[in-house]
């Protein structure tokens, strides 16, 4: 049996005869171009795919030269190979295909089309778009002329493929992600031509708009009206795509309950199977060594939070938990007003209780910016000096000593300081000198184009959660994402991810949401959201989530003072546990990222396989 979503069905099974028998096409945007998170879905599904479907399958994308060359080995096409030949075929008629392997754990073969070789025939595209599905396009839109040429270009090469086949036992499923790779579902199906089509939408074009200037979104929706609301937005042509799309192949899926719904509503089809997006646990597993991680980790973070606040006023690291939460800037839909409400009420609590622990809560997301602040990396460079300058006495006090101990007539010990020149004493205490600082420690690390407007800062400052020495709840926002090149933390995102103790994610708007998955396969407990897609899914599927250190804010047809509580009574009770319990919980988050992992979930893409397959 497999849970579907809300209800169970009976599954048949995949089997070799199946997967022999069929040739497996994937079809996205973000096929060697990575955009956002269909990249990871497909991606990190490769190493599971392949052992199934082998040479059968294949993944069809855009060609993008800059992505290309590091990632892709090109390849001749084989002539005993259908693919190979449909790709012979479709060069001999002047089209640009590139045919080879992508570089990535799985290996799977790859046809990239050159979108530029059939701009020639965009007018004539655009005209049988109107003509036989009414659907108009402007001719000014740089981007939906790219999304037509790549939906012909896997239009024709599927024809061709189809044609290659027709005399084989062979059948052939057209999986596409997203309406930017599905543009020429329409026009297949209208051709005949032999492809079983499945189309999974990652997110509806509307609902993300919709959701992001609405604040009573899902009240509004079974109300929408999509073709004003399109026009309003001035995507109209984007949601007819859409649209015909998911009406126009044969199976329609989604990636979770929550965008099911917003499917009904704003495309009017209602999805045939749900694809939960899965991850590769092997790209997390640390085995035993995970705890230790945390450890190493955090002690990076430490480092960055004494250089941060220490100059002004100091706290217990050793008491010191740390949130975060990470993404697109996408104030509302991502829950960071739910998340500063809430941080807001935590920090009252815990200074009502007079409590010694200090939460440290990162905000890491995109803002454009100027620079970083220039008292920060001037806290930076001191931080540095006094790592040198107390190396350099640690060095002298210790040859010193040596010399001393073995030439020494007695037993006494020498009195250390005796032992530091005047030189290095003297710039020790210029460095404390210029270290101590009167100014509160900034709550954002980088001086951000629109400063005045943010509305992270605007919430930050007007409930004065700036960083007071009173503060149990102290915020570092840090408007850019984490990797080594960055100077601040000097660390990857997964390891930073590592360090922390809590991942904050209770999305009001959200198709799915890797980033809480991340969380728990590197065994960091996380909290989510009754409306994010994961979210509803372990409400669903994982009833002791709780104990598993994912936590669900209920926010579905809950007021935001709800929420925001619920959110609070969840970061407070994190918040009482001891380091055994910590250390407890963080064994029972790791130990159930398998969960999660593909090999769990790629059930439910067999079963729209299968269910494509079935299909006359
Ligand atoms: C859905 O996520 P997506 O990644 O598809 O969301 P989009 O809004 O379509 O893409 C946003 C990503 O694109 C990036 C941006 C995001 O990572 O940083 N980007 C960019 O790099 N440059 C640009 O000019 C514009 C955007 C869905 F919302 C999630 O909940 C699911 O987890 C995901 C996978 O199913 O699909
Ligand atoms: N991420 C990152 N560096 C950061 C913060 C986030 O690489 O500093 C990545 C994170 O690992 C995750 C992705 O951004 O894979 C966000 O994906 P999610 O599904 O949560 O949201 P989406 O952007 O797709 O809506
Ligand atoms: C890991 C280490 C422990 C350490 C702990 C800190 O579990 O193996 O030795 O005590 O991290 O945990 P904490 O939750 O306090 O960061």
């Amino acid at each position: 049996m497999v849970k579907q979503g809300k209800t169970t069905v009976k599954a048949k099974r995949l089997t070799k005869t199946h997967t022999s028998n069929t040739l497996l096409l994937e079809i996205a945007w973000e096929v060697l171009n990575q955009v956002g998170g269909i990249y990871t879905v497909i991606r990190s599904k490769v190493p599971t795919v392949i052992p199934k479907w082998g040479n059968n399958y294949c993944l069809l994308g855009p060609y993008m030269s800059a992505n290309v060359t590091a990632e892709f080995e090109p390849e001749e096409p084989l002539n005993n190979d259908p693919i190979g030949r449909a790709v012979r075929r479709m060069r001999e008629k002047g089209y640009g295909v590139h045919y080879g392997v992508w570089l990535v754990s799985g290996r799977p073969k790859a046809v990239l089309f050159d979108l530029g070789s059939v701009m020639h025939k965009l007018g004539e595209i655009k005209y049988l778009l109107w003509e036989n599905h009414g659907i108009s396009t402007p001719s000014d839109d740089h981007l939906l002329n790219d999304v037509l040429a790549f939906g012909e270009l896997v239009k024709l090469f599927l024809t061709e493929l189809a044609e290659e086949t027709k005399d084989s036992n062979k059948q052939i499923i057209a999986h596409f992600h997203e309406w930017m790779a599905a543009s020429g579902i329409p026009g297949l199906r209208k051709d005949r031509v032999n492809v079983k089509t499945i189309f999974t939408t990652h997110a509806t074009l509307l609902g993300r708009y919709l959701a992001m200037n609405d604040p009573q979104f899902y009240d509004h929706l079974s109300f929408m009206d999509w073709q004003k609301e399109a026009r309003h937005f001035n995507i109209e042509a984007n949601v007819m795509i859409e649209r015909a799309a998911a009406h126009g192949s044969h199976v329609f899926s989604t990636v979770s309950e929550v965008t099911a719904t917003e499917c009904r509503q704003l495309l009017g089809r209602n999805p045939d199977v749900i694809l939960p997006n899965g991850i590769n646990n092997q790209r997390f597993e640390a085995l035993h060594e995970f705890q230790n991680l945390h450890l190493e980790n955090k002690n990076k973070i430490h480092s960055f939070t004494m250089t941060h606040f220490f100059s002004n006023y100091t706290f217990d690291l050793d008491k010191t938990l740390y949130f975060f939460t990470s993404g697109r800037y996408e104030f509302l839909n991502k829950g960071y007003d739910l998340t500063l409400e809430a941080l807001a009420r935590l920090n009252h609590r815990l200074q009502t209780e007079k409590s010694d622990v200090t939460v440290v809560m990162f905000f890491i997301t995109k803002r454009p910016y100027y620079s970083i602040n220039p008292d920060i990396l001037e806290s930076r460079a001191l931080l540095e000096e006094f790592r040198h300058v107390i190396d350099s006495i640690k060095k002298q006090v210790g040859e010193r000593l040596l010399f001393d101990a073995v030439s020494r007539k007695d037993t006494k010990l020498p009195e250390l300081n005796e032992f530091v020149d005047d030189y290095w004493r003297l710039r020790f205490r210029r460095t404390l000198q210029t270290w101590k600082s009167t100014s509160l420690p900034p709550i954002i690390t980088h001086n951000l184009h629109d400063d005045a407007n943010d509305e992270i800062l605007n919430f930050l400052r007007t409930s004065n959660l700036i960083n007071n020495e009173y503060d149990r709840v102290k915020v570092v926002y840090h408007p850019d994402f984490i990797n080594y090149t960055n100077p601040l933390f000097s660390m990857e995102y997964g390891q930073f991810v590592r360090g922390c103790h809590l991942g904050v994610f209770p999305s009001y708007y959200e198709p799915w949401g890797y980033t809480p998955l991340e969380c728990i396969a590197s065994g960091v407990p996380t909290v989510t959201s009754d409306l994010a897609g994961f979210g509803d899914y372990v409400q669903d599927n994982v009833p002791d989530h709780d104990r598993r250190g994912i936590y669900l804010v209920k926010r579905n047809k809950k007021s935001f003072d709800e929420a925001a509580g619920n959110l609070a009574n969840k970061m407070y009770n994190y918040v009482r546990l001891s380091r055994r319990d910590r250390i407890d919980l963080r064994n029972r988050t790791e130990s159930s990222s398998s969960l999660f992992d593909w090999s769990n979930l790629i059930r439910y893409y067999d079963q729209a396989y299968l269910r494509a397959l079935e299909i006359e």
